[in-house]
């Protein structure tokens, strides 16, 4: 047999190697001018002296990362040259242009890298019903055609729900396979709260907009009206990248101050100059339980008024005995709480300091500047939320904005602030239209969350919210857009439950640790080689990427796939596919909507001609629009140019906080609820039972376990806490197997300079981080900008695990996570405890001199 580690560790790419490599690469896949599209596009060349075969088009960068940016490539004889950002208009505060980040001008290297599958594979000793299971992330590949590999991949979708029912096949997050198998009978799916923490079912039950709900901050050209922004874990310059920061920094030049309470002095922090408010990790409760302390305890209505008793009292119910909603305890009020009437324990800066080491001066510090200046932006971010036992926080942080009245009016906000849509809340003003495809229902009903999505593999057995205890027998996986092996709960547990099921197959263009560990991998184009589409990004913007090159290797189309798969299942694949890939690209076209000058309705985007129709070879009827088709095309971008005291502004909550009783919230009582039964209601069908008021517990696997014994004297086996902020080199997983990025950004652990001394650990020094799920190592970055007695671990790092030791040379944050649910299936990945030591073995090497995954089945050199 070749040995294939041998292989892959005698290669060494060097930069020029890469070079020459991809360049050949799409050379070869030089583009046809067949294609309306492109043949299209070229009517706009811009032709440098000499030069008249060069081409920009805009490409996607469709990846979850924070951002969404316009990027361009220069296309010459059909091979990607050069790649720049937006440039379609100048740059300006209320116009600003939609730069790309490092990694999206990085792109070409993901798209062409060496690393690229080519061609269906199988794994050696795979054999239907698995196969020397156990050989899975470390056999062979076989290079199959794609006539083996849907045929295989279709006979086990049939064996495996013949012989053990369809619920036996996990559909892993959602796309084109989900619709496949739910139209073949229906397939187990997973769910949880990965990107929101608690930020996802928690608020709407108290009245507040969910965290992926843009609706709940005001617009960015409001946030130059706040005069103190907090950023409460939230860092846009490292997650939000893009046009995010350079809006906060208008409100910086409008006089804004600004406060960072994270564990992490962020780069956002620096950029705004922000006070710098460091805390332990999934404590943020306690804080602002005693911030909110502070203003019952200082309140003054006359002479220092801190709180807005009259938002209190018109807008929000549970907040004292006398404003409880129908059927509760007055008893239970949250003032009484907060005081400690009942529990003798006042929720004070004293009793906050010892759970987040925040100096109770501080805190009132805090209290003072939030409750007395007058318009003040609570920004939160999902970070502090992805916590276990999360809900509570959500709630508190919320009644904090309610105390304060900073919410429903200029400069005032209290909300989520992430994403795309940091620093910038507000409905849609350009939306994308529709393909025409459609989703069946899936019929099968068990819903695994993904907190315990391989424990449910191996216990077999899970958790169906609502219910109770299910059976669980999975014998198929079945991934697709997504790297749920390394981004879910232990990647230990994870790989277990792939040696243990019968089949797992990966539609993906790496070998991600998704398909590292299967038997039948399919290769996908990239968004690059495919027909063209639409990427929303903030509320601003619609992006419409073009065909760049033909689809490398063998790589084929997700909905290609589906359509075989379906054939093969036998079912119609017009029925979930009724049209082209380009005719879908073009109903989308078709249907996009931009708003009305009087920001009060929407209208067509894009203008559409007899020709275009024609051109395009599809259906379709012309239209008027606010953008001519090959325009937008052109342009690659539809942007709502804003100003100050335009019709597209948004104060969040509005129309709620000016008429509370006409215009109620969608809760029980019509208000905020700060008693809020349905919370605690649906706790009770959840995993672990949450009050109906902000109660501060120790979260599971929080602050409280790094201790031995519960009045916190002795440090226990984990003293450390681990967050694992995203970081800039990748978007989760995407993206780590570029190199120049890895040369850029080295992703070390990062622990405070004094716990690193007691531990003899220098800048540099490999050290392995280690817990009773995990182990994994990483050169250490010795700093004084985190918060002591916390490790911050960079987020999405395809894990390298030597078989031997058990032990991850890449920093995979998810070697570290316990999995266990709570509240009401929270996802808590920032509620990990480890040890940290320098480790003894061979030092690592800087990760841009790995070796990359590059395949090389048996008979192919
Ligand atoms: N410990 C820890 N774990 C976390 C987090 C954390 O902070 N800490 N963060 C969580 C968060 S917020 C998120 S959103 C998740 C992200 O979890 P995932 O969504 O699993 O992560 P991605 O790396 O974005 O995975 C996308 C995958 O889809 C592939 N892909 C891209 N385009 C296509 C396509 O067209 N077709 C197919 N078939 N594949 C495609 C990419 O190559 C990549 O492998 O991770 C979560 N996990
Ligand atoms: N570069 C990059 N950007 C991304 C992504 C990426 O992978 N890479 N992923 C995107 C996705 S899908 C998502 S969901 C978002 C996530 O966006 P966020 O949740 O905002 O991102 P993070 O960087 O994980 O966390 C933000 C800040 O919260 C801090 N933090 C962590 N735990 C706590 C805590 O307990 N309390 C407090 N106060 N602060 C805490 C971190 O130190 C960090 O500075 O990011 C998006 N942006
Ligand atoms: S922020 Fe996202 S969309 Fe923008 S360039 Fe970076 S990776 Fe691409
Ligand atoms: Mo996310």
């Amino acid at each position: 047999m070749l040995d294939i580690k041998k292989k892959i560790n005698d290669f060494k790419m060097s930069r020029r190697a890469f070079v020459g490599w991809s360049t050949a690469v799409t050379a070869a896949a030089a583009i046809p001018v067949s294609r309306g599209l492109k043949t299209k596009a070229e009517q706009n060349k811009v032709f440098a002296a000499g030069e008249t075969n060069e081409i920009w088009k805009t490409a996607a960068c469709w990846h979850n990362c924070g951002g969404r940016c316009l990027n361009k490539v220069l296309v010459k004889d059909g091979v990607v040259v050069r790649q720049k950002t937006d440039d379609t208009h100048a740059d300006s505060p209320d116009f600003p242009q939609q730069r790309g980040c490092l990694r999206g001008r990085s792109q070409r290297q993901q798209v062409f890298g060496a690393d690229r599958l080519k061609y269906p594979m199988k794994r050696k000793n795979w054999k239907p019903g698995g196969g020397k299971k156990e050989l899975r992330g470390k056999d062979q590949w076989v290079r199959i055609s794609w006539d083996e590999a849907l045929d295989t991949v279709s006979s086990e979708i049939k064996r495996i729900s013949n012989e053990y029912g369809n619920e036996a096949i996990w559909a892993t997050g959602s796309g084109e396979m989900t619709k496949v198998l739910s139209e073949n009978g229906g397939c187990t799916t997973d769910y949880g709260t990965t990107s929101w923490g608690a930020w996802y079912w928690a608020p709407t039950m108290m009245g507040v907009a969910e965290g992926w709900n843009e609706l709940g901050i005001n617009d960015r050209i409001d946030l130059r009206n706040s005069q103190l922004i907090v950023l409460w874990g939230v860092n846009p310059a490292s997650s939000s990248p893009g046009s995010p920061t350079y809006n906060y920094l208008q409100a910086k030049k409008a006089g804004a101050q600004f406060i960072s309470i994270d564990p992490k002095y962020t780069e956002s922090a620096q950029v705004f100059d922000a006070d710098w408010v460091p805390l332990r990790p999934g404590t943020d409760h306690a804080l602002a339980l005693a911030i909110m302390y502070t203003l019952l305890d200082e309140d003054d209505p006359k002479n220092n008024p801190l709180i807005d008793w009259d938002f209190l009292n018109k807008c929000t119910v549970g907040f004292d005995k006398d404003h409880m909603p129908k059927g509760a305890d007055p008893k239970d009020n949250f003032k009484d709480y907060l005081l400690g009437t009942l529990d003798g324990e006042p929720k004070s800066p004293e009793w906050a300091t010892e759970i987040c080491g925040v100096a109770p001066e501080d805190i009132r510090k805090l209290a003072r500047q939030i409750g007395s200046t007058e318009r003040v932006a609570l920004l939160t971010g999902w970070g502090p939320a992805r916590i276990n036992d999360g809900e509570g926080w959500v709630q508190a942080f919320s009644t904090l904005g309610f105390m304060t009245g900073h919410m429903g009016r200029s400069g005032k906000m209290t909300g989520v602030s992430c994403h795309r849509s940091s620093g910038n809340g507000g409905p849609w003003l350009v939306k994308p239209g529709s393909s025409g495809y459609t989703s069946p229902e899936n019929p099968v009903t068990n819903k695994v969350n993904h907190n315990e999505i391989f424990k449910a593999i191996l216990d077999g057995k899970y958790h169906q919210k609502g219910e109770g205890v299910r059976k669980a027998n999975i014998q198929l996986i079945y991934h697709q857009y997504n790297a749920t092996l390394q981004t879910r709960t232990s990647i230990n547990d994870g790989i277990k439950a792939h040696r243990k099921v019968e089949f797992v197959v990966t539609n993906s263009y790496n070998l991600t640790t998704n398909a590292k560990y299967s038997d039948v991998v399919l290769p996908v184009t990239s968004e690059w080689e495919r027909e063209g589409g639409l990427l929303t990004g903030n509320r601003e913007i619609l992006i419409a990427h073009s065909n760049i090159v033909d689809p490398l290797y063998e790589a084929k189309s997700d909905v290609w796939i589906a359509k075989e798969l379906l054939k093969r299942l036998g079912k119609d694949p017009k029925k979930l596919y009724p049209v082209s890939e380009k005719q879908a690209f073009f109903n989308e076209l078709a249907t996009s909507t931009v708003i009305t000058k009087d920001g009060k309705d929407y209208e067509p985007l894009v203008e559409i001609t007899a020709k275009d129709i024609q051109d395009w070879n599809v259906d379709g009827k012309p239209q008027k629009g606010r953008i001519a088709l090959q325009e937008f095309l052109d342009r690659g971008i539809y942007q709502v140019e804003r100003k100050p005291g335009d019709n597209y502004g948004h104060i969040a909550y509005q129309d709620f906080v000016e008429n509370p009783n006409e215009q109620p919230l969608g809760t029980p009582s019509g208000k905020f609820e700060i008693y809020c039964e349905t919370i605690h209601k649906e706790s009770k069908k959840g995993w672990t039972e949450i009050s109906p008021i902000p109660k501060y517990v120790p979260k599971t696997v929080g602050y409280e376990d790094t201790f031995d014994d519960w009045d916190k004297k002795k440090k226990g086996k984990y003293p450390f806490q681990v967050v694992t902020p995203h970081y800039l080199r990748r978007s989760h997983t995407v993206f780590d197997n570029v190199p120049w990025l890895r040369e850029a950004m080295p992703n070390p652990v990062f622990i405070n300079k004094t716990d690193a001394k007691t531990r003899g650990i220098k800048t540099g020094d490999t050290v392995m981080l280690y817990n009773d799920h995990g182990k994994t190592l990483r050169p250490a970055e010795t700093t004084e900008t985190l918060m002591p007695g916390v490790i911050a671990l960079p987020h999405g790092a395809w894990p390298e695990i030597n078989e031997e030791d058990g032990i991850d040379r890449a920093g995979a944050d998810n070697m570290l996570t316990k999995p266990v649910t709570t509240g009401l299936g929270t996802s808590g990945w920032n509620t990990v405890i480890c040890n940290i030591e320098k480790y003894k073995g061979e030092p690592l090497k800087e990760d841009v001199k790995w070796e990359q995954r590059i395949v090389f089945p048996e008979g192919e050199v």
